[in-house]
């Protein structure tokens, strides 16, 4: 019997992975924040994903945290911001060998989760696939991509990596993760930010080429300091190369603050500033970039953690 695949987070990458996962026929449980959530899931009957404009529907079962039973594998799909109190809430059921796949972008969550569950072992993922909820219980698959997932401690990698394999989720064993998820995180605080800050598309940065340019250098000095010479690598070219390929999309910032949504700040530019300081390390660009951000969401009344 298959171990059963715990999925914490019923949102949009969550129900990407469930729902593959649960059509190649392997056991999945999704774990719900409570009760009028349960009654909510069980009234809509399970999971609707959405792909090339055609919707199937998967009843998967569902439970709460309070109700779970004991947890082996652990797929922690909520927010960066969310992730740390959802896993302290369920850590009394994780197994002694209990393993679980952190799926947050940026950085800082994943050590966060780590030290609230020190025995188990935790799996970092970088994910270029995209996703969005166009309703309650329903996701739409938007962009193909890949998942990257390692663990900087024991490089030794998971067998279940073919239960991703079956459910067709492209994936690869990353020995580097680190490096990937510094790479995402610049790439993230080189674009995200000024398209918040010039309310514009990814490609509306090119009338910018000047604060892109400054932001990647600092950026460049902070990824060398901190160890991560090969996340620095030619940063700035790649910038320029994302924002031509994305030219006409909103950045993930850029659509959680047009939706009013809290954003993920604090595991971005926030992190990126908060480890350059503890490094003694001056970065005016990237300080003020977090400055002018901090009051943008004030005045739009959102959260700027
Ligand atoms: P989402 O908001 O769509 O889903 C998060 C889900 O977690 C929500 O359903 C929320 O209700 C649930 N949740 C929060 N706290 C909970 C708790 N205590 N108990 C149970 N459920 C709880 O978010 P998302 O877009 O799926 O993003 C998840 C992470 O993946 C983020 O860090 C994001 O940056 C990253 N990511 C997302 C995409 C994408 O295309 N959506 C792509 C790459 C990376
Ligand atoms: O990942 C992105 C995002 O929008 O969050 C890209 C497209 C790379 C822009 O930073």
């Amino acid at each position: 019997m298959s171990t059963t695949w715990h999925v914490l987070g019923a949102g949009s990458l969550g129900t990407l992975w469930a729902t593959r996962l649960a059509r190649a026929g392997l056991p999945v449980q999704l774990i719900l924040r409570d009760a009028a959530r349960l009654q909510a899931y069980q009234a809509a009957g399970g999971l609707t994903l959405v792909e090339q404009g055609e919707a199937q529907h998967y009843a998967i079962p569902a439970t709460t945290l309070e109700r779970v039973g004991p947890v082996d594998r652990l797929l922690v799909a909520c927010k960066a911001y969310d992730a740390e109190g959802a896993v302290a809430q369920l850590a009394n059921r994780l197994t002694p060998d209990a393993e679980l796949i952190l799926l947050q972008n940026g950085l800082g969550s994943q050590d966060a989760v780590a030290a609230r569950v020190p025995h188990a072992r935790c799996i970092f993922a970088s994910s270029t696939e995209g996703a969005f909820r166009d309703g309650d219980w329903r996701v739409v698959f938007a962009g193909h991509g890949y998942t990257w997932l390692g663990d900087a401690r024991q490089p030794v990698a998971p067998v279940w990596l073919e239960d991703l394999s079956a459910a067709g989720i492209p994936h690869e064993w990353s020995t580097d993760i680190l490096t990937r998820l510094w790479r995402k995180l610049a790439l993230n605080c080189a674009i995200n930010p000024l398209t918040v800050l010039h309310d514009c598309r990814n490609g509306g940065l090119q009338q910018h080429p000047c604060e892109v340019a400054t932001l990647c250098t600092e950026l460049s000095e902070l990824l060398e300091h901190c160890g991560q010479p090969a996340a620095a690598h030619d940063l700035q070219q790649e910038v320029e190369r994302v924002i031509l390929a994305t030219a006409a999309n909103y950045s993930s910032m850029y659509q959680d603050v047009a939706n009013q949504r809290r954003t993920e700040i604090s595991y971005l530019l926030g992190y990126a500033c908060v480890v350059a300081s503890r490094h003694q390390l001056v970065l005016p660009h990237l300080n003020q970039l977090q400055q002018r951000l901090i009051a943008h969401l004030r005045t739009r009344g959102l959260p700027s953690d």
